[in-house]
């Protein structure tokens, strides 16, 4: 990395908006030309710092995996970001909304591996193969950027709007099932929101996965055995607010539900 690249102001930047719990103008406002490649070494060296404070990396997220999201956060690029072991959220206690800056939840079919897999090459076949089960899940995101307003760069630098994670109970063998086909229902206070089914990410979520293998052989990094992968939101995400349940209910993964105090 040059003395000139803006790739460890950024990261500070980031991690003061995180640490003060404030959005922030998108990185790209003060840095025109910056890359999708360095957004993802931002994204690699706030992880090397939280590894260093005691976190241990545990898994991954696909990001703008279905039109939903690209549609909603106007950004067609399919991205990816880390999960480290305090990113997950136990499903039945109710979430303090005012500790995060603006946070929106979204439905996920959830991938918990028993292989490694890297790229080049890997099929959505490879990732059945290589799951333990699967389970549904809500992701609760954040983005550092004032009204989720980023470009594909702006959003890996921050590890594609990463809060928290929950996972439903129910652990599922993907054999014989078609995740595809896997209907969702989503809720908010009872009230339908949206609809989808599994095909809405990439026409099925191991190919989701599969892409995510294959980004991180070519960058000689893997999904390891034991990872769990968030596959990408379904639908558009929504807001989390006091007092309103987000609940998601799948075909065969049962449902997880999200109380915001
Ligand atoms: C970026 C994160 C996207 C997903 O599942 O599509 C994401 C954002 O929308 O803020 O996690
Ligand atoms: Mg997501």
């Amino acid at each position: 990395m040059s003395a000139s690249s803006p790739v460890v102001e950024c990261a500070d930047i980031l991690e003061a908006a995180v640490a003060e719990r404030r959005a922030i103008s998108r990185l790209t406002e003060k840095f025109p030309d910056l890359t999708l490649e360095q957004g993802y070494e931002i994204q690699a060296l706030l992880a090397g710092r939280r590894i260093s404070r005691g976190a241990s990396p545990v898994g991954a997220k696909l990001g703008l995996t279905s039109r939903a999201k690209q549609v909603q956060m106007k950004c067609t690029e399919p991205v990816y970001g880390r999960l480290f072991s305090d990113n997950f959220h136990p499903g039945n206690e109710p979430f303090e909304v005012a500790s995060l800056i603006h946070p929106r939840v979204e439905p996920e079919i959830v991938f918990v591996m028993k292989h490694r897999l890297a790229g080049p090459g890997v099929s959505a076949a490879d990732v059945i193969a290589a799951t333990e089960s699967v389970c549904c899940g809500l992701e609760i995101i954040d983005s550092r950027y004032d009204d989720f307003s980023f470009t594909a760069a702006d959003v890996a630098a921050d590890n594609t709007s990463e809060a928290k994670v929950v996972m439903g109970p129910k652990m599922v063998d993907p054999a014989g099932l078609d995740l595809g086909l896997i209907g969702l229902l989503l809720e908010v206070d009872g009230e339908q929101v949206a609809t989808a089914s599994g095909a809405a990410t990439m026409g099925h979520p191991a190919e989701a996965v599969a892409m995510l293998a294959n980004f991180l052989g070519a960058r000689g990094e893997a999904i390891e055995a034991g990872w769990t992968i968030f596959s990408g939101g379904l639908t558009a995400a929504v807001p989390l607010a006091v007092g309103s349940p987000v609940t998601a209910t799948f075909g065969h993964l049962g449902s997880v539900t999200v109380r915001g105090i």
